[in-house]
């Protein structure tokens, strides 16, 4: 039994959910299982459990495609009772692409001597060096491709050092296949482009620098936090670490104690969607356009993550479990990586007058997931700060998707990062889904601007500037853009509790870097992720609405997710509120990120306002003072 309903389920849950599902589904023996994973207790569960202790019936959503008929299912099982307690044909949608699909395509189209041929016209007659790899089509209304299973592939030669299967791109060649049927529906072939070079060996040509002397992290007393299987407290806050076989790291019930009780503030966070869209329409490119968390999953492609490598410190490592295809457990060690890291100067004072001082240290938990999805890595970070801040980050590294070009030709869609091969203008584009419950279950959405006032009798110096806050009442209202010019930001509150000064108490949202899509809104592309649009976007909470670009975004037409969802127009005042953020990252290579790209960095943080009374961090042992 698991020790809270909110554990992600174990190895035997699993099993047992796909062998109901063979058991009870009648479907076809030849079908897979595209996802396993907890279905979440419902609200009032939940607060059922919180009150009275009465547990939840521990149920699996599951997701499967039956290739004989290509259709795919979906239902729930009570794991209790093993019993199915619901299962549908969901008409006109794919199942995303697990991790077994996306691997078995490289072998079949391989053995198809059209894809052979195509090879063979560019000199390439080793197939064990090239990597043909099996990407989500999009829907671009081709013909042929229609009610089909599809995937565009891309396709690469290992470099002469073995470390680099992107090393030596094969431009202009994509098989294309039809999933179900297990074989080569077509071969785009768009003309011949010499392989580059070999430069992409993912180490230096000369040996490896001797200067960098040991730099250890010790904790003589150990960790601050404590730990009740996936439950964490820390420095006063009160969060569980929860999993998703689809969006991977999930934050559940982040709350902070304060003056002896704990005061709720997210019920779920979760990095919900994200899209890839790159710039360049030529040949087969225009279809990638990766959908890594709805049309692959982040929590199959889960990294087990290594002590020193990715983590410095003391880290608590959580274990995760997700399956193959076949509905077999596959247990993730090490999956979550939880550690405390100094984080520099939290705040300071010194008496100009006297010179005395008092300076105290920032320290945040950091609880984080690394993801690995063909050439690129995704990190996912999550912040808890000691003045009441929650920051989360993406760190992304990996390869930069490299495609080759002539020699002596200029990409006009992309940079040069290396002889003969171009890394294609693109934008990374993430939605974090955030279930609110600041100080409670009922929260209010606020737009703040900043407008300079004009000159005038009031303002004869021309220095005053307006505060302008405004209700987004209504999911129609709620749908916003960042503006530079006005300083947006918005925060969540509560307008039944009061700070000290009589204020409603209140988590601002404050973007970090961000951009907006350069799709066209008419694109296929866009139709799909339509998130993508508005940075900021407040929905009522509704368990069937988890993500952004619907639950089936795989050759979906377009249109589904938050777009459609706010057409209800539901209220926000006093409500059940979600908030969903799109931190959208565009992205040029650089020759620096060849052969292997160092991190970069896209965040966005909560900070209480008025959710304290004052700075909630002034009882830190100073690490730094005069008498
Ligand atoms: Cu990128």
């Amino acid at each position: 039994m698991p020790a809270h309903p909110l554990e992600p389920l174990f190895a035997e849950e699993i099993a047992a959910a796909a062998a109901c599902i063979r058991a009870q589904a009648s479907l076809d023996p030849n079908s897979f299982f595209e996802t396993i994973t907890l279905d979440e207790p419902s609200r009032a569960e939940r607060a059922a459990f919180n009150e009275s202790d009465t547990v939840p019936p521990r149920r699996a959503y599951v997701c499967c495609y039956e290739r004989a008929s290509n259709r795919t299912f979906r239902g729930r099982v009570d794991l209790d009772q093993d019993k199915l307690l619901s299962w549908e044909h969901v008409p006109g949608v794919q199942a995303r692409i697990p991790p077994d699909e996306f691997d078995a395509s490289d072998k079949i189209a391989k053995a198809d001597p059209r894809v052979v041929e195509a090879l063979a016209k560019r000199g390439i007659t080793d197939l064990d060096s090239v990597l043909i790899e099996t990407w989500a089509p999009g829907n671009f209304g081709i013909e042929g491709e229609e009610g089909k299973r599809i995937a565009y592939c891309h396709c690469w030669v290992i470099n002469d050092a073995g470390d680099n299967r992107y090393g030596r791109p094969i431009a202009n060649l994509h098989p294309v296949m039809d999933l179900a049927a297990g074989k080569v529906l077509r071969v785009d072939d768009f003309g011949v482009v010499p392989l580059p070079p070999d430069t992409a060996a993912i180490r230096p040509s000369e040996g490896l620098r001797d200067d960098v002397k040991p730099l250890d992290i010790t904790q003589p007393e150990g960790p601050s936090f404590e730990i009740d299987g996936y439950a964490v407290r820390w420095q006063r806050w009160n969060v569980r670490v929860g999993f998703d076989l689809r969006e991977g790291l999930v934050l559940h019930d982040i709350g902070y104690e304060d003056g002896g009780r704990l005061r709720p503030i997210m019920n779920r966070a979760s990095m919900a969607e994200m899209v890839v869209p790159y710039g360049d329409p030529n040949g087969g490119n225009f279809r990638r356009n990766a959908f890594d968390t709805g049309e692959y999953g982040i929590g199959t492609a889960l990294d087990s993550l290594k002590l020193g490598c990715d983590c410095l410190g003391h880290i608590h490592y959580f274990d995760v479990c997700a399956h193959d295809w076949d509905g077999k457990p596959a247990p993730i060690r090490n999956a979550v990586c939880m550690h405390e890291e100094d984080f520099g100067l939290l705040w300071k004072h010194t008496d100009s007058h006297t010179g005395k001082f008092r300076a105290v240290r920032s320290r945040r938990l950091v609880i984080s997931s690394i993801a690995t999805i063909g050439n690129y890595v995704y990190g996912f970070f999550w912040y808890f700060y000691q003045d009441g801040t929650i920051g989360t980050e993406i760190k992304a590294t990996g390869i930069p998707f490299p495609t080759a070009v002539p020699p002596g030709e200029q990409p006009k869609y992309g940079a040069l990062i290396a002889p003969g091969i171009a890394s294609h203008v693109h934008q990374h584009s993430f939605n974090f889904r955030f279930d609110m419950c600041v100080d409670g279950p009922e929260n209010a959405v606020r737009e703040q601007d900043f407008e300079a006032a004009p000159l005038g009798p009031d303002n004869p110096h021309g220095n005053a500037v307006t505060i302008v806050e405004r209700p987004l009442s209504r999911e129609s209202e709620a749908a916003r853009e960042i503006d530079l010019a006005r300083s947006r930001s918005w925060k969540i509150v509560n307008t039944s509790q009061t700070n000290a000064l009589g204020q409603h108490t209140a988590y601002r949202l404050v973007p970090g870097q961000n951009t907006l899509p350069y799709l066209q809104p008419e694109s296929p592309v866009a139709q799909r992720a339509g998130f993508m649009f508005k940075h900021f976007w407040a929905t009522q909470y509704d368990p069937q609405q988890l993500y952004p670009a619907g639950w089936f975004p795989n050759q979906h037409p377009g249109g589904d997710g938050l777009p459609r969802w706010v057409e209800a127009d539901r209220s926000l005042e006093d409500e059940d509120v979600v908030v969903w953020y799109t931190m959208n990252f565009h992205h040029l290579p650089r020759p620096e990120d060849w052969p292997v790209q160092p991190v970069v960095y896209a965040s966005l943080h909560w900070m209480p306002e008025g959710f304290f009374d004052q700075n909630p961090a002034l009882d830190l042992p100073p690490h730094a003072i005069t008498s």
